[in-house]
C-alpha cells in the first residue's frame, strides 16, 4: 500500500506530464511488472490513469477521497497532516482524535472521515456530518501554552479556514463569534475546540472542523436546512475537499507559527477583519442568562466584550451570538 500511496503521489507531483513506467521502476527499485501491478490497484480505487506507449503513465484524474494518498503528496505544510488518519465512517473524528493524543503522537495529527454517525457541536449538540459531502476533521496540537490561551484556537482555526475558502472556492465567507463561518448568514463550517490537560498544562488540543462543502439542501437534516448551506450551493458548482484540507492545514500551520512567535495580536486583527461580530448589535444566549447590547471588540484572549444599554462593558467567554436586525 505505501508504494502504491508513494506511485500515487510521483504521479499527481508530475502534474498532467507522462512519468514512464521504466523511470518508475528505477525510482521505486522495483520492476516494470510491479509498476504496472500498482497502477491497476490505484485504477481499481478510482484513480484514472493512462498509459501511452513509449511515453507513460498520466495521472488524469483522482477520486474524490480524503484518503492520505489523495491529500499528502501535494501537502505544503512541514508537520501538519504528515501523519493522517482515514477512516470512511465513524461516530466522530474528536472521540478517534482523543483516543491517538493520549498515545503520544505528533503535533499535528490529522483525523478525516468521509462520514460521522455522531458528529458533535458545542454543548453536546448534534453536527450533521453527511457521507462524503463534507470535510470532517480534528486536528491534534501540542502548543506549549497556559491553559487559558487554548480558546485562542478556535479564533486561529477560524482564520485559517475562512483564508482556505478564499483560496480553493473565492468564496468569502465571514465570522460569527466565536466559531461559526457564514456564508450570507447561513453556517458553512463550525469549529470545536477540546483539550487533555494535567498539572504540567496542555497536553493536547483537539480542533474539531466540520465544513460543509458539497450538500445539496436535501443532505442537510431537517433540523439544519434552515440555517445551514454549502460552498457548493453558494458557489454553484463542486468544490474540492482535497484541496480544502491541504489548504486549511496550510493556513492554520502558517497561523499557529505566527501566533507562537508573535502573540495574538496579527490573528486579531485578521480575525476582526473577518468577523460580522464586531460593531453590531447581538443577542448573547449563555447557560444561565441573556444579554443584549453591542459587540465592541474581543480582547487579546479572544473573550467577547459588550456593551449593554446601562454602559457597562462585560466579557463573554461562551455563548451562542444572535445578530439583531
Ligand atoms: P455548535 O454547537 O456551534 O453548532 C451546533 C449547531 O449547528 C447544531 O445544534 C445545529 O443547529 C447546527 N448544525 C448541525 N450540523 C450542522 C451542519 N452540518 N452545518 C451547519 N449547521 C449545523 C459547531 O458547534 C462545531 C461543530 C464541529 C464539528 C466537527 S466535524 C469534525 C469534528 N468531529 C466532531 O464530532 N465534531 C467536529
Amino acid at each position: 500500500i505505501i508504494v502504491t500511496n508513494k506511485l500515487a503521489g510521483r504521479l499527481m507531483e508530475a502534474d498532467g506530464e507522462p512519468v514512464s513506467g521504466q523511470q518508475l521502476a528505477d525510482e521505486f527499485g522495483i520492476s516494470r511488472t510491479a509498476v504496472w501491478k500498482h497502477i491497476k490497484d490505484l485504477q481499481e480505487k478510482g484513480y484514472e490513469i493512462s498509459s501511452i506507449k513509449k511515453k507513460g503513465y498520466t495521472l488524469t484524474g483522482i477520486p474524490d477521497s480524503l484518503e492520505a494518498a489523495a491529500i499528502q503528496p501535494l501537502l505544503k505544510t512541514v508537520r501538519y497532516g504528515k501523519t493522517l488518519e482515514y477512516l470512511s465512517s465513524c461516530e466522530s473524528t474528536q472521540i478517534i482524535a482523543h483516543q491517538l493524543a493520549q498515545q503520544l503522537v505528533p503535533d499535528g495529527t490529522v483525523v478525516l472521515s468521509e462520514e460521522q454517525t455522531a458528529g458533535r457541536g458545542r454543548m453536546a449538540r448534534k453536527w450533521d456530518s453527511a457521507h462524503g459531502k463534507g470535510i470532517w476533521m480534528s486536528i491534534i496540537l501540542r502548543p506549549d501554552i497556559p491553559l487559558q490561551r487554548a480558546p485562542q484556537f478556535t479564533l486561529i482555526a477560524a482564520v485559517s479556514v475562512v483564508r482556505a475558502i478564499e483560496e480553493v472556492t473565492g468564496l468569502n465567507p465571514d465570522i460569527k463569534w466565536p466559531n461559526d463561518i457564514l456564508l450570507n448568514g447561513k453556517k458553512c463550517t463550525g469549529i470545536l475546540t477540546e483539550l487533555q490537560s494535567d498539572a504540567d498544562g496542555i497536553q493536547a488540543l483537539i480542533i474539531g472542523i466540520g465544513l460543509n462543502a458539497n450538500q445539496e439542501m436535501e443532505d442537510f437534516s431537517d433540523e439544519v436546512k434552515d440555517i445551514a448551506t454549502s460552498l457548493k450551493l453558494k458557489k454553484g458548482s463542486p468544490v474540492s475537499r482535497q484541496e480544502l484540507v491541504r489548504s486549511i492545514l496550510y493556513y492554520l500551520e502558517l497561523y499557529t507559527a505566527i501566533y507562537i512567535d508573535e502573540g495574538f495580536a496579527a490573528i486579531k486583527l485578521m480575525w476582526e477583519g473577518y468577523s460580522t461580530t464586531i460593531g453590531k448589535p447581538v443577542r448573547a444566549r449563555m447557560a444561565k442568562e441573556t444579554l443584549e447590547g453591542i459587540a465592541e471588540s474581543i480582547t487579546d484572549e479572544g473573550v467577547l466584550q459588550i456593551r449593554t444599554p446601562d454602559g457597562k462593558l462585560h466579557g463573554i467567554y461562551s455563548a451562542d451570538i444572535e445578530m439583531k436586525n
